[in-house]
């Protein structure tokens, strides 16, 4: 018997499947499709460890299960090849950015490649490549001419270290996502994307996602951030101007003492014009204006704010209230200005301690304090001190007071979102030219579209204090399109690369198409995706922009669908000693170190076995991996020792016996339980332990027992393993004779009648106490049952002296024997 060594047979199938072009996909209008996708990998430079093996594992199994279950089935990958480390290496490295990432493509596919990865190569697509980025900014032009990409002027979240514009998604906890360094703010005219347009269907589609997580879908939910409230206008009649609010408090409406203006706020210049504190309150502002919303807003923030002098108008009560400026209340939500309600806000009360400001109790305790409030109240109860609306709960008082504002002409319901518009421009090389031109006489003038693409150019000055992009010549000064100017200036800017990953999904249905992104019949066939396979770490960013981006084609009449992912799967970590596995940690398995040690199929069978797929993995010594090594050695050996039964062995044709149907029995029952758990659980890991049992039965099953049942168990275990372990089935599928890949067999079907046992165990009782057991065929009739309960040795000793009363057969369970002494 020749030994298993994983490093012969894996490298050899790997390429006799890429020269047979195995997997390769095709639509095939008689097979209903299944898109399988794994989030594309980043070509960082790092090489792939074991954290990405997993992800690419899971989309396998599932990839090759669909194909052997009569699916046509679409498997790309691709590389999401544009953004900051290719452009670092160029400044550090003195390398092209191009070059130094293409070479870093090629040596992830290896990777992919090494373990046993069934991606159909054709479709392969590399993002900072012409022919996809030209449908970048296609797209872009699409939004553009949809009222979708506008630009502004606006302050932006500024990363000093990587010296760029970071979106609000790239902003942790202040600190720039990529090398946290502190985030400040600086004022740049900007492109962004109307995505708070799609915020309602953005929200509402997350209700048509049932096999998405719950947790997905609810960390989307938060970031689009919906709230319902009211708008509420105060006068400001000594200037001729008002201030609209947004509050989810109408019902507190009686409790304002002031109003809070954000120092951004257009009225804050007017208003402090010649006023004791306008050098004071501008100042401020401008010191506002360099802080993160994180330093405004954070609970441990102290509040502080300066009052203008001016006073609004209440809309109800007419009184006078004061007009403050004030740093916890922000710009860009709302209308940037606030009513203080102190008695029943908490960032209200601090405030209003602070700068002794009056407290209006406007909700009614269950239990009421003697005097002042120490704290703002922020629970229900009836109004009071509020006119016509005393004794009403606030519930009802929320609607009630929205609805008398808009009767009165002082404002009304309204929603508000936390969403914002997507800033997509980037200062930065390594991405999509954004294709604007501007003309000193028709201003902002789209690139049109078969003057597509704008390549990026190549005489750049790469040292990390400008954007490259601004050092080229070439680039920069170029020809109105619409008046022959030979003075224009085009647009600098890049893309953000999320603008890649929105759509790659629908590139692969097409990826040749030099016309447009992708032909829409075709995208319309195969999409939606079936299981997106990807981390949590995208739950908000990549998914809801693919979202939108997917909404907007639909609305072109591009897509026919709004969705693009039914079912996501999220997978855990692989962890090395406890911590992710990360190269900065140290802690790193790498793909091609696996695949040596132990074999890629043993690696993947270990990641596949030790958890669910949403769990983390510890991947811990090489004691564990081994032991998935040895596992699929003594299949090895298993079907070597019965190599008889493959070399043209008579079978017999005798009827099964009891250990044979038994073996028979069990085999389907893996069957079934092995379909449901990959085909409509993802539970590769019980899969997995099914297989492992049947491979002990098979194991103990007797040599000189039925030997036909015994190669039909053989046969069902490699087939069986093959979605896991693609290479070794492949080699003791060849072994056993079958001269076609095992990956284009048919996936085994079970026989409901092979799951059901031919015999059961009664259970016998003498006057309702358990005397006894009898094991009869499933179908004897009552009479049968009830002679044979009689005959049982033991149950004869007991009622021999007795009259039987009567005997009571409950089918499937037991007879009960009634005696009388
Ligand atoms: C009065 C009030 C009374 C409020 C009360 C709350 C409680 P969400 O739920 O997040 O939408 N607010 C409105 N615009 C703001 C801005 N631009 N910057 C900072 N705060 C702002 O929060 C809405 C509430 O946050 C609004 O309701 C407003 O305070 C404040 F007992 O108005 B409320
Ligand atoms: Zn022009």
């Amino acid at each position: 018997m020749k030994e298993y060594n994983p490093n012969d047979i894996e490298p050899k199938w790997q390429s006799i499947w890429a020269d047979k072009q195995l997997y390769k996909s095709s639509s095939n209008p008689n097979k209903p499709k299944y898109y399988v996708l794994e989030q594309f990998p980043y070509p960082s430079g790092e090489g792939l460890h074991m954290g990405h093996a997993r992800v690419y594992t899971i989309g396998d199994v599932v990839s090759r299960f669909w194909r052997m279950n009569g699916r046509s089935v679409l498997y790309p990958m691709g590389a999401d090849a544009f953004g900051l480390p290719a452009e670092n290496a160029a400044i550090q490295r003195g390398v092209n950015p191009r070059d130094w990432t293409l070479k870093n493509m090629e040596r992830i596919k290896e990777e992919q490649s090494l373990m046993g990865m069934s991606y159909d190569w054709d479709r392969y697509i590399g993002t900072c490549l012409p022919e996809y980025y030209h449908f970048n900014q296609w797209i872009f032009l699409l939004f553009y001419e949809r009222g979708l990409a506008y630009r502004k002027k606006a302050s932006v979240n500024w990363c000093p270290n990587c010296n760029t514009v970071l979106a609000n998604e790239q902003v942790i906890d202040g600190l720039c996502w990529r090398c946290d360094t502190e985030v400040t703010k600086k004022e740049l005219e900007q492109w962004f994307l109307r995505i708070t347009d799609y915020a309602e269907r953005l929200l509402e589609g997350l209700d048509q996602l049932p096999k998405w997580p719950e947790r997905v879908k609810a960390m989307q939910r938060n970031w689009i951030g919906k709230s319902t409230g009211a708008d509420v206008t105060f006068a400001l009649p000594e200037i001729n101007e008002e201030i609209t609010v947004f509050t989810t408090r109408p019902d507190t409406l009686y409790g304002v003492t002031y109003l809070v203006l954000a120092p951004e706020h257009p009225l804050v210049i007017k208003l402090i014009k010649g006023q004791k504190q306008e050098q004071t309150i501008l100042d401020f502002v401008e010191q506002m204006k360099k802080a993160t919303e994180v330093e405004r807003t954070a609970e441990n923030v102290d509040k502080i704010g300066y009052p203008t002098g001016l006073y609004a108008i209440h809309p109800l009560t007419k009184e006078k209230v004061p007009i403050w400026v004030g740093n916890y209340v922000l710009m860009d939500y709302g209308t940037g200005a606030v009513m203080g309600v102190p008695a029943h806000d908490e960032r209200d009360f601090q405030f209003a301690k602070k700068y002794q400001l009056p407290i209006k109790q406007v909700i009614q305790q269950p239990e009421p304090t003697e005097g002042q409030l120490t704290a703002a109240y922020t629970g229900e109860g009836p109004l009071i001190h509020s006119a016509a609306f005393d004794g009403i709960s606030n519930r009802k008082a929320i609607q009630a007071i929205a609805k008398h504002l808009e009767e009165v002409g002082k404002g009304g319901e309204t929603t508000q979102y936390r969403l914002r518009d997507w800033l997509i421009s980037r200062q930065r090389y390594w991405g999509t030219p954004i294709p604007i031109i501007y003309c000193d006489h028709c201003g902002v003038v789209p690139v049109p579209k078969e003057d597509l693409p704008v390549y990026l150019p190549e005489d750049v000055v790469f040292d990390g204090k400008q954007n490259p992009l601004t050092t080229s010549e070439s680039f920069v000064h170029t020809t109105c399109p619409q008046c022959g100017n030979q003075d224009a200036r085009r647009e600098t800017d890049t893309m953000d690369t999320f603008i890649d990953s929105s759509w790659y999904y629908l590139r692969y249905i097409d990826p040749h198409n030099h016309e447009k992104p992708f032909d829409s019949d075709l995208v319309n066939q195969w999409l939606p995706i079936d299981e997106y396979v990807g981390g949590i770490e995208h739950a908000i960013l990549h998914l809801l922009y693919s979202r939108f981006f997917t909404k907007v084609l639909y609305d072109a009449g591009l897509v026919n669908f709004e969705e693009p992912f039914t079912s996501l799967l999220s997978q855990g970590m692989v962890l090395k000693n406890g911590a992710k596995m990360s190269k900065s940690k140290g802690n790193v398995v790498s793909i091609i170190e696996a695949s040596n040690t132990y074999g890629a199929d043993a690696a993947r069978l270990f990641m596949l076995f030790t958890a669910p797929p949403e769990r983390d993995v510890e991947w811990g010594d090489s004691s564990n991996v081994e032991g998935s090594a040895r596992f699929l050695k003594r299949v090895w050996r298993l079907i070597h020792d019965h190599h008889g039964l493959f070399e043209g062995e008579e079978l017999d044709h005798a009827p099964l016996d009891d250990v044979a149907k038994e073996l028979r029995q069990r085999l389907h029952q893996t069957i079934k339980k092995v379909t449901a758990e990959i085909g409509e659980r993802n539970h590769f890991n019980t899969a997995v332990s099914a297989i492992m049992e049947l491979v002990n039965e098979i194991a103990n099953y007797p040599a000189e027992s039925h030997r036909g049942v015994l190669k039909d168990a053989l046969e069902t275990l490699i087939i069986l393993l093959a979605p896991f372990v693609p290479h070794i089935t492949e080699e003791l599928w060849q072994l056993t004779g079958h001269p076609k890949s095992i990956h284009l067999q048919p996936w085994p079907a079970y026989n409901e009648q092979f799951l059901k046992n031919d015999t059961i165990e009664l259970v016998i009782q003498v006057n309702g106490k358990v005397r006894g057991k009898i094991t009869v065929p499933i179908d004897l009739s009552k009479e049968e049952i009830e002679s044979q309960a009689l005959a049982h040795e033991r149950i004869q000793e007991l009622i021999k002296d007795k009259e039987i009363v009567k005997v009571i057969v409950v089918p499937a369970r037991l007879i009960n024997i009634v005696v009388k002494a």
